[in-house]
Order: structure tokens, then sequence, then C-alpha cells
């Protein structure tokens, strides 16, 4: 953490990299308090934070990012904002996107406004590999232009150059990191690794979109949320941070590697319907962030094998999130790609 910073807001804390990040922070002894502000969607879940709440440090309020009255108040306590609160998921911004116009951006805008308000020593914006766009050959640098192309990559732009704004017209101090493809332990099971290790976990169906050679450039949450704390730490202001690992895989390659670790047949394998609009690969280039002293400590087949040994040995924690608005969400999602697929290898 920050030397000047000792009293931080922490927003979307309940989801998977926040909690992840609330963890690391308190296991440090740089903070005098952490507030941590989340909506508790369906994604958030204060199961993530349990370990934390005895922490005499640590605060919980639920409610949202986008409400100006609550924002400021909290604002006004605190020296800095990491926002990480946002609706997460591609294939819901396909289905249902206003959620993310709300949250992403104008939710943004709102911690934004207080952070200036309040004079904040630091604004982290918790941004994503995503707003390049699709990257067909080479890797994306902080200065390329911004090309989302889903409602979720799109509505993260926006906030990634709200924020970058607020740089320039107010010099209020914005550092924001660019993430590429994160996993490991309390990921909610809607995308792609917590879904498929879980699914086969119950020997049901893995459904790849298209025909599986999508890439991305997968990296451990422990990773990712180090590098948040150092540019946070060291990044310069006005900058924006490339996150990633170089661990570049396609669907079905990574698909395989789950099964082996489950050792469960590739049969489970459903080639279906396509996501709309889908990229076909990410990529970044991380000198920016090394040069700030920053290297990957998880290798993929060491992340990979841990991930899976937390999901078989927490059913406690991800068997109820598999319920309920889930299931809907599910039966939309996959029913119909289900019952067309054909089975894959
Ligand atoms: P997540 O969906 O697991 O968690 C999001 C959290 O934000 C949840 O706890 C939810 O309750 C909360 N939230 C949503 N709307 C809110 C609102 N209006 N007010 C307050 N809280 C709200 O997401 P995640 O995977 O942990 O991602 C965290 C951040 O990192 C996001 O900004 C995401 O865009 C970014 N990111 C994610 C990845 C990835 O692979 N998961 C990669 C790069 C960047
Ligand atoms: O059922 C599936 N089948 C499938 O083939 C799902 C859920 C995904 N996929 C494919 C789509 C992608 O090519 O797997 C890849 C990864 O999909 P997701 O886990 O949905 O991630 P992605 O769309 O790449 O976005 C993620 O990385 C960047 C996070 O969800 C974002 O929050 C982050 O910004």
């Amino acid at each position: 953490m920050s030397d000047l910073v000792r009293r931080l807001m922490v927003t979307g804390g309940a989801g998977f990299i926040g909690s992840n990040f609330a963890r690391l922070v308190l296991a440090g002894d740089g903070l005098e308090k952490l507030v941590v502000l989340d909506k508790l969607t369906y994604a958030g879940n204060l199961a993530n934070l349990e370990d934390l709440r005895a922490d005499p440090r640590f605060a919980f309020v639920q409610g949202d990012i986008a409400d100006g009255t609550l924002v400021d108040e909290l604002a006004s306590d605190v020296q800095a904002i990491i926002n990480f609160a946002a609706e997460s998921h591609v294939d819901r911004s396909i289905e249902a996107p206003e959620a993310f116009i709300t949250t992403d951006v104008y939710g943004t805008y709102v911690l934004l406004e207080a952070a200036r308000r309040h004079g904040h020593a630091r604004f982290l914006q918790v941004s994503t590999d995503e707003v390049y766009g699709h990257v067909p050959t080479g890797s994306s640098r902080e200065s390329d232009p911004l090309s989302p192309r889903s409602p979720y990559s799109a509505s993260k732009a926006g906030a990634d150059l709200l924020a970058m704004a607020y740089h320039v017209t107010h010099g209020l101090p914005v550092v924001v990191t660019r993430g590429a493809n994160t996993y490991g332990p309390y990921q909610y099971p809607e995308k792609l690794i917590p879904l498929f290790i879980t699914n086969a976990i119950d020997d049901e169906p893995l459904p790849l979109y298209g025909d599986g050679l999508q890439q991305r450039d997968w990296i451990h949450v422990d990773d990712h949320c180090a590098a948040i704390d150092l540019v946070f730490r060291l990044g310069e202001a006005g900058s924006a941070y490339n996150v990633g690992a170089g661990n570049h895989a396609t669907n079905i390659d990574l698909t395989g590697r789950l099964l082996a670790l489950l050792e469960r047949p590739a049969s489970l394998v459903r080639h279906v319907a396509d996501r709309p609009g889908h990229d076909r690969r990410y990529a970044l280039d991380t000198s920016r962030l090394t040069a700030l002293g920053w290297q990957p400590q998880v290798t993929l087949d060491d992340g990979l094998a841990a991930t899976v040994r937390w999901y078989q040995q927490h059913e406690a924690w991800w068997r109820p999130l598999k319920s309920g608005e889930y299931l809907e969400y599910y039966r939309r999602q996959y029913g119909d790609r289900l019952a067309a697929g054909t089975v894959g290898a």
C-alpha cells in the first residue's frame, strides 16, 4: 500500500478479484482502515470475505457505487479508492446491457466525482484487456487506441477513458490497470474456468463456444492483485498499465488441461453456438508494468492445478451458488446451445 494512503476504499470487494485483493492488503500492515463497498449483486458474496470480518481495520458497507450520497459520505473518510465494482460477464452484457452502463460507466463517474471533491491521493480504476478489442497479431500496448466490441468492454472502456479524463481535466491522481483473463479461488462459476471445473466435477457437459480456438492471456488472481497493489503505490498518475502473465492458451487447450487435472473424459466437451461478436484473441505487452519491478509468480500449470484443487475442496462455497437465478441464467444461456451442440474432443 502507498505510504501516503492509510485509509482506503475498495469497491466491488465482495467479488472475485476484489476479495482476493482485500485479503492481500490486510495481510500487510500498511492500512489503518479498509472499507469495502459492494452492492452484493448475484456476483457479490460475503462468504468471499468471511476470514477478514474479524479484522478491526475492515469495514463492509452494502451499497451501490452509483449512489452519490452514500459514496460521498464514504469518500470523505478515506484517502483513496480502488474501483473493482463492475458488471463483469460478457455474455450477460449481450443479454442485458443496462446494468453495465449504470454500474461500469455511471458508477465510475460517481466515484471519480467524490474522489475529486475530497482531494483523494489516488484513484485506481480496474480496467481490462478487453478494451483493446480483438488483437489478431502482436500484443496491445497502453498507447493503442481502445476498440471495444461488446457492451461489457465498451462500458469498461468508457470508465477507463473517464478516469483518464479526470486526471487531465482535474489533476486527480488516477492510475488504470488493464488486466488479462484472471482465474483462481472465489471466482463465480459463470466464467470459463470455474464453470468448466464445477461442471466437470459433476460430469456435466462443458459448453465450448464455436471452434474453441479463441485465445486468452491467463493470469492467476494473486499475480493480478500484486500488480494492482504495485501500480497503486508506484504507478505514474495519468498512466495505464497492462497486467498480463504471458500465458497464451486457446480455450480448447485450456479445457483439455482442466479435464486432465480432473481425470474426466474429453467427451464432456460440447461445441456450441458461438458468442456473438466473440473476440478471437487478446494479448498484452506488459513492459510498462515489469519496469515497475513486477513479475508473475504463478505458472499456468501450477495455477490451474491449485485452482482445480481449490474448487474440489470448496464445494460448500460453490454448490449454493449454482441454484436459483444462476440456474435460470444457465438455462437461457446454454439450454438451446447444449441441445444443438456436438460432442467434441
Ligand atoms: P465479479 O463479477 O466477481 O465482482 C464484481 C463485484 O462488484 C461483485 O461483488 C458485485 O456485487 C460488485 N458490484 C457490481 N455492481 C456494483 C455496484 N453498482 N455497486 C457496488 N458494487 C457492485 O468481478 P471480478 O472478476 O472480480 O472483476 C473485478 C474487476 O476486474 C471488474 O471491474 C472487471 O471488469 C475487472 N477485470 C476482471 C477480469 C477477470 O478476468 N475476471 C480481468 C480484467 C479485469
Ligand atoms: O461457457 C463458456 N464457453 C466458452 O467457450 C464461457 C463462459 C466462455 N467461453 C469462452 C469465451 C472466451 O473466449 O472462454 C473464453 C473466456 O470466457 P469468459 O470466462 O467469459 O471471459 P472473457 O469473455 O474472456 O472475459 C474475462 O476476461 C476479461 C472476464 O469475464 C472479464 O471480466 C475480463 O475483463
